[in-house]
């Protein structure tokens, strides 16, 4: 094997950052467009984050510190850039978070020189991941995160125990830490989100209580809880939400995705669902709608999933999954929901306001056994063969 000169790992990295990212033609559902490739795979992190570009300490041209995967990403559009706070994954297990950005909300995506310096206030902390992107009513950017610590009540090496972390920022730069958030009544947290407004003149946490650092065990779904002070932040009360269903796309767990977005009829939420299958988890997006006076009541559950895993999708390092914690709701209404499929590489979908609302308000809902399942869509195919007959 010949050793590859550094210059050409830069040349390959800039062709495939400048690479055009065309629509998907052969997928077609109505609701949202899919685009040809990922936006960033770990092929897009610059080649002077893994290499030592210097041929005298590395004559061999071999990478020294690998990246696996670049995943879970928040987005935001800050100015006129397109902003992903991106879960990079090293070669070693450890994620850390950078910020990815482009002119362009479907392509061309280049990661910042170096990657987001987390203040290290947590010492307990092992591993960082999955940041929601908030840009408050009180003028803040809030990152908030899964932040991972080792549980060291327990015997077994892989207990962990999940709690939400608190950053906030005005230009993605510069971070300062807050506390992790506390919340009284459940023993961990995952895929935490800061609603964009007050609630009652309080700050307002989309929560995924949970027993175990896996398992959701009783937390019953996403929840809802207010909180007085942001920077010493505190939840009570979790009223539930979007509930886990029996024999639904959330049956084994569900959590808050992307922030929600305001719209005339409500608060369009985007979040993940997960069954168990003889091959194991299967993650996929759904979508529903909040009142836009109290956010914490549901008034659309469309049912099923909203996107899922699709083709190479499929496959990756924790395969048949997609996951979203970013989305951005353009002037125009258009709109850009990223998510990553496989724990491995991200991807967007476009759809709009008008879309999104149709597919919320005017999908019915899961009559949750297949009796009534067979029966809604025999009144489709009714009402559809009448349509076609009165048109000949
Ligand atoms: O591996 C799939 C996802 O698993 C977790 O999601 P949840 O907490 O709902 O099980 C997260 O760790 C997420 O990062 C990951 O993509």
């Amino acid at each position: 094997m010949n050793a590859r000169s550094f210059d050409s790992l830069m040349e390959s990295y800039e062709r495939l950052i400048c690479r055009p990212n065309p629509v998907n033609e052969h997928f077609y559902n109505g609701i949202f467009t899919r685009y040809a490739n990922p936006v960033l795979t770990r092929e897009h992190v610059p080649p002077f984050w893994i290499y030592d570009a210097n041929p005298e300490t590395n004559p061999f041209m071999m990478q020294r510190l690998g990246v696996n995967a670049t995943m879970n990403s928040g987005a935001i559009k800050v100015g006129d850039k397109y902003c992903l706070v991106v879960r990079v994954e090293g070669a070693d297990r450890k994620s850390f978070f950078a910020v990815a950005e482009s002119d362009r909300p479907t392509e061309g995506f280049r990661f910042r020189d170096y990657p987001v310096i987390l203040p290290d206030t947590e010492m307990a902390e092992t591993n960082v991941y999955d940041m929601r992107l908030t840009r408050h009513e009180d003028g803040w950017i809030y990152g908030v995160f899964c932040s991972e610590s080792k549980d060291e009540s327990s015997g077994d090496l892989s207990a962990a125990v999940a709690a939400a972390g608190i950053v906030r920022t005005k230009d993605l730069e510069t971070w300062e830490r807050l506390p992790n958030l506390k919340t009284l009544n459940s023993p961990q947290q995952r895929n935490v989100v800061l609603h964009p407004e007050f609630v009652d003149g309080k700050y307002a946490f989309y929560t995924r209580p949970m027993d175990d650092f896996i398992e959701t065990g009783s937390g019953g779904g996403i929840g809802f809880g207010l909180c007085d002070d942001i920077t010493h932040p505190v939840v009570g009360e979790e009223r539930i939400l979007s509930r886990r269903k029996y024999h639904t796309i959330t049956e084994s767990k569900n959590g808050a995705g992307a922030v929600p977005i305001k719209t005339e009829k409500g608060w369009i939420h985007i979040a993940h669902g997960v069954r168990n299958t003889a091959a194991g988890l299967r993650y996929v997006l759904y979508a529903f709608a909040t009142d836009l006076k109290d956010p914490a009541k549901v008034i659309a559950e469309p049912s099923g999933m909203l996107l899922g895993p699709l083709g190479r999708e499929r496959i990756g390092d924790v395969s048949n999954v997609v996951f979203t914690n970013g989305a951005i709701a353009d002037s125009d209404g258009k709109v850009y929901i990223y998510y990553a499929s496989s724990d491995t590489r991200m991807h967007v979908a476009e759809t709009d306001l008008d879309r999104l609302c149709d597919f919320v308000f005017n999908t019915p809902e899961d009559p949750l056994r297949s009796p009534d399942c067979v029966r809604q869509r025999a009144d489709l195919i009714r009402r559809n063969l009448e349509y076609m007959k009165k048109r000949k």
